[in-house]
């Protein structure tokens, strides 16, 4: 087979001063161009970093000046040149370039500006997601992504759950009739998978110990900063556990992931300018009583049983900085798979993970009686003949269990400190964005 004359030797960070004199070649593409008249800098980018290129005019030939001049931003090349020490360069490293290959030039003037020295708005940067990925900070943003998942596999997996993958076309609704995504499917109608809920339950009596890293799809009409209409559910389920040994795994779990990326990720960190601090376990466990009390306090009234709207959450997540639970849920506001207290029914075993003002995770014991299932699909006007492939699964030996999901993209805003999810997303979705 015949080699590429345009193939790399190297990635520009494994380019270092002690090379001098070696003969490279890189390929990638041109970040920023500086011209100062007699000698013109070239920012060549490829995935692991940036190096510069000089090309002194009166030493390059003619052929390889005429290219360097041709060049514009984005354009993508090879580049074949001799290493050289130099103090001043931004590595004490630069290349002057002996032959130039372009691979591909960019249509000029590109949509934005790539060393976002002019800031787009977000709308114009999703319009041209595939080139607002070329800065460093978005990509930063998709390393930590990166690390958050290996983290988690790596924690699941050493702690002996196996990983599933459940279906995403579906006959039934999972977490309650609205928000769902009808399909056509064939002659029939279906629906987008809201959560692996009902699936990851059943598989326990297999499996035990499930995780799921999948997509979930919810019509979600709120346009919202935190709000997707497709993002990633990463979820857990657990046999002979209750909501308490669940949630323990859920805050050694975080403290693994933030201990991972502040790890491993430095450099990302630093790009983006954002502090991760590892947090103490366990975090604080604050009851819906003590939350609702406390927001009494700061003027925000709600009534026993209501849900905390977004503004009452702004004010607690104030109060509590950090990582918390909110335990002891009315039953009534939880979904229908979560248990009810045995001693007081009203209030149930489901939980939700905050961090600051964001709800990062829900969860709680399940439901293992079959009877006392179908009670509680009834009191949530959902129709037990719906769910009869699931029920069936309560035939046959359904032990007590519990579980949670995270919120993929959630856990990213919180470990990069972007403020928009849809930046947590390569391509997102939402109420208005179909495209890319
Ligand atoms: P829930 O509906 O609370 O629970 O979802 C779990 C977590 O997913 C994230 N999340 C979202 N992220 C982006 N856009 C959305 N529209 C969106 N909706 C939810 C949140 C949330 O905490 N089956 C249960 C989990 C369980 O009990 O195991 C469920 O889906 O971070």
């Amino acid at each position: 087979m015949k080699t590429e004359n345009w193939k790399r030797t190297h990635y520009t960070m494994e380019i270092t001063p002690n090379m001098d004199g070696e003969e490279v070649v890189l390929t990638g593409w041109i970040k920023e161009i500086r011209d100062l008249g007699g000698i013109k800098f070239l920012i060549l980018r490829d995935k692991e970093g940036t190096l510069q290129i000089t090309v002194p005019k009166d030493e390059v030939d003619e052929h390889t000046l005429k290219h360097a001049e041709s060049l514009q931003r984005q354009d993508c090349v090879s580049i074949r040149g001799v290493v050289k020490r130099m103090d001043k360069a931004p590595r004490g490293v630069e290349i002057i370039p002996k032959n130039m290959i372009i691979l591909n030039m960019a249509k000029q003037p590109l949509p934005l500006d790539i060393t976002g020295k002019t800031p787009a708005d977000i709308d114009v940067r999703l319009d041209a997601r595939v080139l607002d990925l070329t800065r460093d900070e978005n990509r930063a943003v998709f390393q930590i992504r990166h690390a958050i998942l290996e983290a988690i596999r790596d924690f699941l997996s050493k702690n002996g759950f196996i990983e599933i993958h459940t279906p995403k076309i579906i006959a039934s609704a999972t977490e309650g009739g609205a928000n769902l995504f009808p399909v056509m499917y064939f002659e029939r109608e279906a629906f987008l998978a809201q959560s692996p809920q009902l699936y990851k339950e059943q598989l326990v009596i297999d499996f035990e110990k499930v995780y799921e890293i999948g997509p979930t799809f919810r019509a979600e009409k709120s346009h919202t900063r935190r709000h997707l209409t497709e993002f990633i559910s990463v979820d857990i389920e657990v046999a002979f556990a209750t909501a308490e040994d669940v949630m323990e795994i859920a805050e050694r779990l975080i403290q693994y992931i933030c201990k991972m990326v502040v790890e491993k990720r430095r450099g990302d960190l630093k790009t983006l300018k954002y502090k991760v601090e590892v947090p103490e376990v366990p975090f604080k466990r604050l009851t819906y009583d003590e939350v609702v009390n406390e927001l009494k306090d700061a003027g925000i009234k709600i009534s026993w049983g209501e849900d905390i709207p977004t503004i009452a959450y702004r004010t607690l997540g104030r109060l509590h900085p950090y990582f918390y639970f909110i335990i002891d849920w009315p039953t009534s506001i939880k979904p229908f798979y979560i248990k009810p207290r045995d001693d007081k029914p009203e209030i149930s075993e489901g939980f939700d993970l905050m961090w600051h003002w964001i709800e990062i995770a829900s969860g709680g014991t399940r439901i293992h009686d079959k009877d006392l299932l179908i009670k509680r699909l009834r009191e949530q006007n959902l129709n037990p003949e719906s769910f009869r492939f699931h029920l069936q699964a309560f035939d046959y030996g359904m032990p007590p269990h519990a579980g949670w999901a995270i919120g993929l993209e959630r856990l990213v805003m919180m470990l990069t400190g972007v403020r928009n999810i849809r930046e947590a997303v390569l391509f997102p979705r939402d109420r208005f964005r179909l495209t890319p």
